[in-house]
């Protein structure tokens, strides 16, 4: 597959100060199908320098050109959806359909929802006897996982750029051709050079180069817990702004008065969807002991389905974690409903969808984020079961509720120590805030909750 061989600074694409490269591997087939340069310390600071000597510019563009710009970037990405999508497929598996609607589809209203925010938000505002300025934090150093290639870039590009900060992009190392792309796309929409940089390379050597460089005022992180932390840990000492978005374990709860079938299917397409790649999957499905075997029933059917559509994991590690914690399920006493640990394709990484009943809250199936296709249905007596179970992870970032009146999910809803809730399914808004409780994360992305990570106020009394 074409890729650059250099890095995206400063406008153009330069040559990379070393000479290590990291293979992109197709998961379907493990095959080689590009390589792109590993970047270094050396690279990540030539990309912040290119954002520091932009941002006085960018920062004063009017808002009305920002937004034309993140117009014109949202245009050049609907242009290029089919390679968008083909990209993505190649290097995360992800069957194609898939990458179209949402790996290709969800950037591009996300970057049109920013275009049209821009336009008309209030970055100066008259309160009082004050007017309130919102100025742009200044470098942006965005780290992305691979899960949702495009999408975890825009969602950390398209405000930074609203706001007026320059970015230097770190994107994950198994889908550096999405980022590489975007770089393209970016250049195509007229965004000024330096306004946006991208370095590729690996996580403890560019990633941690970036999240410690004293000139970027502003670490934005999507990714494990453990590196989040370490992130967090590192920008808090230097007084710096950080937002981390990390892991889940979302609770999908079916109160009752749901309807049933429906609250399964779609629970289960969720965790289904992505091969199970997703933070903010409902991967604990609670389901009234009433009604439990008949779920149990109706999730190993709906996982049956899901056996022949069903893409791969990433790579090989992320496959043998994901049956390494389908292993630890049953031996733990979870009864194994649907899948397993074994797969009966031969080649790529995937892994059978997998669903276990009799799921106690304890378990580590039932508490650790497994980004794998498997879900856990734990069994509740009554509705104060339900919301302890629902919020005893340490994480707290998505969830479902499902009830047969509107309103009995949304007072269940506000019961919950999480970020997100779809009520009865629920559908995709692009403004919405999304982000973490307790150790899911820090901070919001999308909306103007998204933009305000990019902004500090200034105010000035009269
Ligand atoms: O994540 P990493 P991995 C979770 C999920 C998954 C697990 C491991 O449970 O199974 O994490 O995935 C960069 N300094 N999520 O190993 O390592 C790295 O290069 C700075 C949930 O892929 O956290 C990549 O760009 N950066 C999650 C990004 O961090 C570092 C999505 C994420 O990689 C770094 C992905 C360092 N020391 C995984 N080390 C979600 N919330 O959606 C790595 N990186």
């Amino acid at each position: 597959m074409k890729a650059h061989d250099g890095m995206y600074i400063d406008g153009a694409w330069r040559p990379a100060v070393g000479t290590d490269t990291i293979e992109v591997v197709n998961p379907v087939d493990e095959q080689v199908i590009a390589h792109v340069p590993a970047g270094t310390a050396e690279d990540v600071d030539a990309a912040v320098r290119a954002a520091r000597t932009a941002l006085p510019g960018w920062a004063a563009t009017p808002p009305v050109e920002r937004a034309s710009r993140l117009a014109a970037l949202r245009d050049v990405l609907l242009a290029r959806k089919d390679e968008i999508a083909e990209t993505v497929t190649a290097e995360l598996g992800s069957p194609l359909p898939f990458s179209q609607a949402v790996h290709a589809g969800v950037p591009i209203l996300v970057a049109g929802s920013y275009a049209e925010l821009t336009a008309t938000y209030a970055f100066e505002e008259k309160v009082g006897n004050s007017t309130v300025y919102q100025e742009p934090v200044g470098v942006v150093g965005a780290i992305t996982p691979w899960n949702y290639p495009l999408h975890q870039i825009v969602a950390k590009v398209a405000p930074a750029l609203a706001a007026g900060c320059t970015v230097v992009l770190k994107p994950a190392e198994d889908t550096p051709l999405t980022a590489q792309l975007f770089a393209e796309a970016v250049a195509e929409a007229g965004v000024p050079a330096g306004v946006f940089n991208l370095v590729t390379g690996l996580g403890p050597v560019a990633g941690q180069a970036l999240a410690e460089h004293p000139d970027v005022d502003v670490v934005s992180f999507t990714g494990s817990t453990a590196v989040g932390k370490r992130i967090g840990a590192t920008a808090g000492a230097a007084v710096k702004r950080v937002a981390l978005e990390l892991g889940g374990k979302s609770a999908n709860v079916i109160l009752p008065s749901a309807d049933l079938a429906k609250a399964v299917g779609v629970g289960v397409a969720n965790v289904m969807s992505n091969s199970g790649q997703t933070c903010s999957a409902w991967t604990r499905m609670l389901v009234h002991t009433s009604q439990y075997e008949e779920a149990v029933e109706l999730a190993a059917a709906a996982a049956a389905k899901y056996v022949d559509r069903i893409g791969p994991v990433v790579n090989a590690k992320q496959r043998d974690r994901v049956r390494g914690y389908i292993e630890r399920g049953v031996a733990e006493g979870a009864r194994l409903v649907a899948g397993g640990p074994e797969s009966p394709r031969r080649q790529g990484y995937f892994v059978s969808p997998t669903v276990f009943a009799e799921v106690t809250p304890e378990m580590t199936i039932a508490q650790e984020e497994i980004f794998g296709p498997v879900l856990s249905i734990i069994r509740y007596e009554d509705e104060a079961d339900a919301v302890r179970i629902a919020n005893g992870t340490v994480y707290g970032l998505a969830g479902a509720v499902w009830a047969g009146d509107e309103s009995e999910a949304v007072a269940f809803a506000r019961r919950l120590d999480t970020g997100q809730v779809d009520i009865n399914g629920g559908r995709f808004n692009p403004l919405a805030p999304f982000g973490g409780y307790k150790q899911s994360g820090v901070g919001r992305e999308l909306g103007s909750h998204g933009l305000s990570e990019y902004i500090q106020t200034k105010s000035l009394q009269f």
